[in-house]
């Protein structure tokens, strides 16, 4: 007789836990607002805040940090570009001017430009332009007014000062949010911007992916086949008796038919010597 007894295993098995990370690549994500902008502070549009004050781009459902920002204003006109004052404010609440009283006052004039404003840029707007129609070009962010005057919040009702002229102030935390592009006329003469839209470039560095690690799991394994025990030495074993033949009760019937007690006793005396 065999018992059966099952085992255990140890297996390791990979398995995702939180904690430990693998690094993802960065990557570019695009955004556009495509409200048409103009000065609305009167009836002739030459200055006052735009139509959209700020015009935004609310972002959300994108996880990771935010590595860099550029900012594209599409198709852009101006009979004073000098007029123009453009700020962004970022979900967090960093100001980034991105362009005050740079090109020149009318008569320089420009139109139908795409301007991508990228801290990368090899240059600057120029201060008193004029600056190219017709143009998709890349600046930094071009600030030529006094600090003191620019300040939207008396202007336009925006955010007040201070102002970065960094585009990374806006790096380092999440995407979503709110992303405000707010743009003035701060000049009575002459119309100050046309625009048809914005872009908000976003590289953004994805949150950390799970890493596999190690972690060690008992399992169930196969059966295995294990003999019984010996029975104890010290234990007595019980002997089997021995079958029986039927030649001693065979030889003691045979006995009765003797004649005479002495011959009856006689045969008994060796039938029995018989085996059973
Ligand atoms: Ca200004
Ligand atoms: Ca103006």
């Amino acid at each position: 007789m065999k018992l059966l007894r099952s085992t255990g295993l140890v297996w390791l098995l990979l398995l995702a836990l939180p904690g430990l990370t693998v690094a993802a690549a960065a990557e570019t994500r695009t955004f556009l607002n495509l409200d048409h902008e103009f000065p609305t502070g009167d009836a002739n549009g030459l200055f006052g805040p735009a139509t959209h004050y700020p015009s935004t781009i609310t972002v959300a459902g994108v996880p990771g940090t935010v590595t860099k920002v550029t900012a594209t204003v599409i198709d852009l006109g101006s009979s004073s570009p000098d007029d123009i004052d453009m700020a962004l404010v970022g979900p967090d609440g960093a100001q980034v001017m991105l362009m005050s009283d740079a090109c020149g006052v009318s008569p320089s004039r420009f139109e139908e430009v795409t301007l991508t404003f990228d801290d990368a840029a090899p240059s600057f707007l120029s201060d008193n332009g004029p600056c190219a129609s017709g143009q998709v070009s890349t600046f930094k962010p071009s600030n030529y007014e006094n600090p003191e005057l620019d300040d939207f919040s008396k202007e336009g009702g925006g955010p007040p000062p201070p102002y970065t002229n960094a585009l990374s102030a806006l790096a380092g935390g999440s995407p979503d949010g709110d992303w405000k592009l707010y743009v003035l006329d701060d000049n009575a003469a002459a119309i100050g911007f046309t625009f048809v839209g914005w872009a908000l470039n976003l590289e953004v560095e994805p949150p950390p992916a799970p890493a596999p690690t190690i972690e060690t799991v008992t399992v169930p394994g196969p059966s295995t086949t294990v003999p019984t025990p010996s029975p104890s030495p010290s234990k007595p074993v019980p002997r089997a008796a021995p079958a029986k033949t039927g030649k001693r009760a065979a030889a003691l019937a045979k006995c009765k038919a003797k004649k005479t007690k002495g011959q009856r006793a006689k045969c008994r005396q060796k039938a029995r010597q018989l085996p059973l």
